[in-house]
């Protein structure tokens, strides 16, 4: 092993951190957005035009691969990076949080949770010990700990309850992990919108001891406000040398407000899902191409972007292909998206180095606040 798992900061801004976490199978620069690839693709994407765009780090899905084709046959196929052929790192998350989204009939013990598949209705179990098992058998390098992501709105004692369910289930994914030179192990914080919640699921976390934490069970239907909230306290619980990481966010701006707020890493399905159903981010905000005003448009999506999409296509032709449904108007608006996060991504890392966050800030929201055309 010539690279063991590490991660050095290599600048800060206010709250905001800029730096590298080295990996045997390449650097991840942070702040990082990993886009996300559930089921060994990202949709509509070839991987090396995930690359191109800008990435250094996907997502893959326990859940989504545990079921179909099943991490046996990964294991079997020589595992997730050659199965889908993406060599860079890959981050799976551990199951849970999908399980209580999308599968059917949970029941939810001590022990785990067994379900129905929501693909065909076939029973499943999955525990701290099976999920690290999956995570193995994929060959993923940032292995997620296997936790309970409570629906809000919830009572408090709820959400004591499922965040101390959490912790025991990290201290047996930390257990069952064991010691994997190269590989990491994150533990995830719970315990909702409550400060002292949040700071007893960071106390047990960082009394068990990971590579990484995550900070999870925000982004559930709190709103930006209250997740800010959160986001102005929970990474000052965290320890200073290892990367925080916010699951499931989000939109531009909660972006940039989570950087600001000390977060290194994020995944979001938003700029792949949205390049899909039409929806295009732009530095000036959302843009919608099924609108009939892009209809004879010869202007690109965005001006300023240097992706394939906008280099040579025109709003008029994306508005088309659109309408027509045809594959290349999912292709095209994924790379877009997915381009405009890495982009800002990169602005955000260039400030943080130079110590102009605050300037970058206010330029990323003057230009939104302008608006489309
Ligand atoms: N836990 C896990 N995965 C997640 C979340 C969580 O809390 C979230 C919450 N936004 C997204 N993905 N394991
Ligand atoms: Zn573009």
């Amino acid at each position: 092993m010539t690279q063991r798992f590490s991660f050095e900061l290599t600048a800060t801004d206010g709250g905001a951190r800029t730096g590298v976490i080295s990996t045997p199978r390449g650097e991840i620069r942070t702040p990082a957005f990993m886009p996300v690839g559930t089921a060994g693709t990202v949709k509509a994407m070839l991987p090396e035009s995930v690359r191109a765009t800008g990435a250094d780090i996907l997502l893959g899905n326990t859940y989504h691969l545990m079921l179909r084709p099943t991490a046996e046959r990964v294991a079997r196929l020589g595992g997730l990076h050659r199965f889908m052929n993406w060599e860079r790192p890959i981050l799976t998350d551990s199951g849970g949080f999908q399980v209580m989204s999308l599968a059917d009939l949970r029941k939810l013990t001590e022990e785990g949770v067994t379900f129905r598949s929501h693909i065909d209705g076939s029973k499943h179990h999955l525990s701290p010990e099976r999920s690290m098992e999956i995570q193995r058998l994929l060959g993923s390098d940032i292995v997620m700990a296997f936790d309970e992501c409570p629906a809000l709105p919830a009572s408090e004692a709820a959400v004591a309850t499922s965040m101390r369910l959490s912790m025991r289930w990290a201290e047996r994914s930390r257990d069952a992990f064991g010691d994997r030179p190269g590989h990491a192990l994150f533990g995830i914080m719970q315990g909702g919108v409550t400060r002292e919640l949040r700071e007893e699921s960071a106390e047990a976390l960082t009394a068990i001891g990971f590579e990484g934490y995550a900070i999870g069970g925000l982004a559930v239907g709190e709103g930006q406000e209250a997740m800010f909230g959160v986001l102005d306290y929970a990474p000052g619980f965290l320890p200073e040398d290892r990367p925080r990481y916010l699951m499931g966010v989000g939109k531009p701006d909660d972006i940039v407000g989570a950087v600001e707020r000390g977060v290194d890493m994020m995944d979001c399905v938003l700029p792949s899902r949205s390049g899909r159903t039409g929806q295009a981010w732009t530095r000036r905000g959302q843009v919608n191409i099924k609108n009939a005003r892009h209809m004879d448009d010869p202007r690109p999506l965005d001006e300023a972007c240097t992706c394939p999409c906008c280099r040579t296509y025109s709003r008029a032709y994306l508005h088309h292909v659109f309408r027509a449904q045809e594959i290349i108007a999912s292709m095209l608006l994924t790379w877009h998206n997915l381009h405009y996060y890495q982009d800002l991504m990169q602005g955000l890392r260039a400030a943080i180095s130079d110590g102009r966050l605050a300037a970058f800030v206010a330029q990323f929201h003057a230009q939104r606040a302008e608006g489309d055309i």
